[in-house]
């Protein structure tokens, strides 16, 4: 495989293209010799209760910073998804169910999903949410949790997912750094035959930051305790609220959702995203992505926890009228083939996921995928992290028999929806790379001084210049905003990310070049699993690293050192691993714990994570400069105790 392996778009997908190669190439040069006239028609696409008359204000410039899209607009966001479809598809399914036990799946209409979020919008009114409120939702994959963020875009509350795989103390991080007064949760969550306790952690969590609401969906029907004058159950008041609701009208600059992403440093980070921007940016990416036409069933395997589930399962599909698919489960249970028997079941035609479950399902051969037909299938799409050639080839030969187009979609929860991407029908695909930046999108691969290079290059990744779905600020902490991606190259705005652009001009993402890990294409920060690591009573300190792995993609390599007259032993790892597992998620486990009796450290006291990036790589030869060392001793015990 070479970078000249170029695939071309199988002549089904061109013969249907909504864009063609050649009106993409026009899209590009309109949005760089007329942008007001391509960003209009971004903009227009939404339904505005009044609409726009200013399309782009925007300034990267420390001295005059500001971001702002469609500023005088007036819309709301849950009406985009639902109002304006009742008439031509309200008995059109909007959202298909499909349940961890692969017995049960649910289907909602237009007409009851509108139905359902206006009820719960009156039951926020009731609890006594409003406009700028912050309401934290836990809730497993279930439809609720699409109209859980529905009802609060309609009542202009702004809504924070926390995933539901995160601990109690994760969760209580996140309603404590947003001031949320309300939560929506559910019992339990199921997952892959498994019960997840999630309104016991929730419980928890409120004794460290409480609320004054908790709206209790019913999920799996256990038994679970109830806080008098606190805790309201959905399902017992549902019937009586009313179906309608009008929609708040919201500035398009008014908040949409938080939603935290880890960081490089500190604690994770509120990425605030506003209603009309955001939501254009999703509606039209997912149109043009994946050459979207109202009706066709789609599926994206992502969780509403992240920033995929919110902008390509529910916003973005539901603005474009699409039918989308909510899953419960897992791949991997009860069998190999769940995703293509779901695929079967549901006729899929678009089908969007993670290059990690691609890769463990890779690991179980052809037979469970072709256990199903998938022939409805028409387009495949990756998203989280960098696919390997071998993956991405894998995907296409095996599970889209070479027929549909993959698409590898690159961007991040600061950009609210896809930036570099083939686009269905248009781009030559080439195995591994994002190829393109979609029209109006402007990368740039930079020296050190923040100077675009020309041609074929490497180096960190920028935007030049904004688009409508840019995150606005961090919340409550707006200069963590400009510091984290504005000042490393100043008037710039830093991925985070590094990339290569090839001879023909397709770009490649090789991945972060920060202290951020990307662990089954879940962010962690190093920083902060760090600190859960010296959380516990026998460490003194703690570096993490990601080094390279098969099914993960990163892995996560923990050096730890312990306090004098604390002795390394199996428990103490056991404990260290459930510490971070308690601490931050499940995800966020340690896969290796070297014992480091001392770190590489500059004189001034700096880690050196580049070196201990090495080691775990296990490329000793490669150390680099190891001049400005405190102390190069420990450095080869560091090697010589590697384990595996
Ligand atoms: C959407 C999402 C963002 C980081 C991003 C990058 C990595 C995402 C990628 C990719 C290579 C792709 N990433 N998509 N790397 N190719 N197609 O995943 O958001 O959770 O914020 O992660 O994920 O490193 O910077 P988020």
């Amino acid at each position: 495989m070479t970078e000249q392996t170029r695939i071309p778009q199988p002549a089904s997908a061109v013969a249907r293209a909504g864009m063609t190669l050649d009106q993409y190439q026009a899209a590009c040069e309109q949005a760089r010799r007329d942008p007001e006239t391509y960003w209009r028609g971004v903009g227009e696409r939404l339904d505005w209760i009044k609409p726009f008359t200013r399309i782009k204000d925007v300034s990267f410039d420390r001295a005059d910073f500001r971001i702002r899209w469609f500023e005088d607009g007036v819309l709301n966001a849950a009406a985009n998804c639902l109002d304006r479809h009742q008439a031509e598809r309200g008995e059109q399914v909007a959202v298909i169910w499909e349940g961890d036990d692969p017995d049960q799946s649910r289907t909602l209409t237009y007409r009851e999903l509108h139905a359902e979020t206006c009820r719960m919008a009156n039951a926020l009114k009731d609890m006594g949410a409003g406009r700028g409120d912050r309401v934290t939702i836990y809730l497993p994959m279930i439809p609720e949790a699409a109209v859980a963020m529905l009802a609060c875009a309609r009542i202009g509350a702004i809504h924070s997912v926390v995933f539901a795989g995160f601990s109690p103390d994760s969760l209580a991080g996140r309603i404590e750094d947003c001031g949320s007064r309300f939560l929506i949760t559910a019992d339990e969550g199921r997952r892959g035959g498994k019960r997840i306790p999630l309104k016991a952690n929730v419980d928890a969590a409120l004794e460290k930051a409480p609320v004054d609401k908790v709206l209790l969906v019913r999920c799996t029907g256990a038994d679970v305790p109830l806080a008098e004058g606190r805790d309201i159950v959905w399902n017992d008041i549902r019937e009586r609220l009313s179906d309608d609701c009008p929609p708040e009208p919201m500035g398009a600059e008014d908040p949409l959702f938080i939603l935290y992403t880890s960081g490089s440093t500190g604690k994770p980070k509120g990425v605030l995203h506003t209603t009309g921007g955001y939501l254009a940016w999703a509606s039209w990416t997912h149109e043009r992505v994946f050459d979207y036409r109202p009706g066709e069933i789609y599926w994206c395997t992502a969780d509403v926890g992240w920033v995929t589930g919110h902008s390509y399962i529910v916003y973005g599909p539901l603005a474009n009228g699409a039918t989308t698919l909510m899953f419960e489960g897992v791949p991997n249970w009860p069998d190999h083939s769940r995703f293509w028997r779901v695929i079967d079941k549901h006729q899929v035609r678009i089908f969007y996921t993670a290059p990690t479950a691609i890769r463990a399902l890779m690991r179980e051969g052809e037979a469970p995928v072709k256990a199903a037909s998938r022939a409805s299938l028409r387009l495949l799409g990756t998203v989280g992290e960098p696919i390997n050639p071998e993956a991405w080839l894998w995907y296409w030969r095996v599970v889209g028999d070479e027929r549909c187009p993959v698409v590898d979609t690159w961007w991040q929860t600061e950009t609210g929806g896809v930036l570099i991407s083939p686009i269905c029908g248009a781009t030559p695909m080439k195995p591994g790379s994002a190829t393109r930046p979609l029209p109006g999108v402007f990368p740039a691969i930079v020296d050190e001084a923040g100077k675009p290079k020309e041609g074929p290059a490497e180096g960190p990744l920028c935007l030049v210049d904004s688009w409508p779905g840019q995150m606005r600020t961090v919340w409550g902490d707006h200069q963590r905003f400009l510091d984290t991606y504005f000042s490393t190259f100043p008037g710039k705005y830093f991925t985070g990310d590094g990339a290569r652009r090839d001879a023909d001009g397709d770009y490649w993402i090789t991945g972060r070049i920060d202290d951020v890990l990307n662990v089954s294409g879940h962010r962690l920060g190093t920083a902060e699993i760090e600190s859960a690591l010296v959380g516990h009573p026998a460490v003194a300190e703690a570096a993490v690293v990601g080094y390279p792995h098969d099914i993960k993609g990163q892995g996560v390599w923990c050096y730890v050192t312990l306090k004098q007259g604390e002795t390394p032993s199996d428990e103490l790892k056991k404990a260290l691993v459930n510490e971070v597992r308690n601490e931050i998620s499940p995800i966020a486990a340690p896969d290796v714990i070297q014992w480091a009796p001392g770190l590489p450290k500059t004189r001034s006291g700096k880690i050196m994570r580049r070196i201990l990036r090495k080691i775990a790589e296990g490329e000793f030869g490669s150390l680099g400069d190891t001049s400005t060392l405190a102390d190069p001793a420990v450095v080869d015990d560091l090697i010589r105790n590697r384990p595996g």
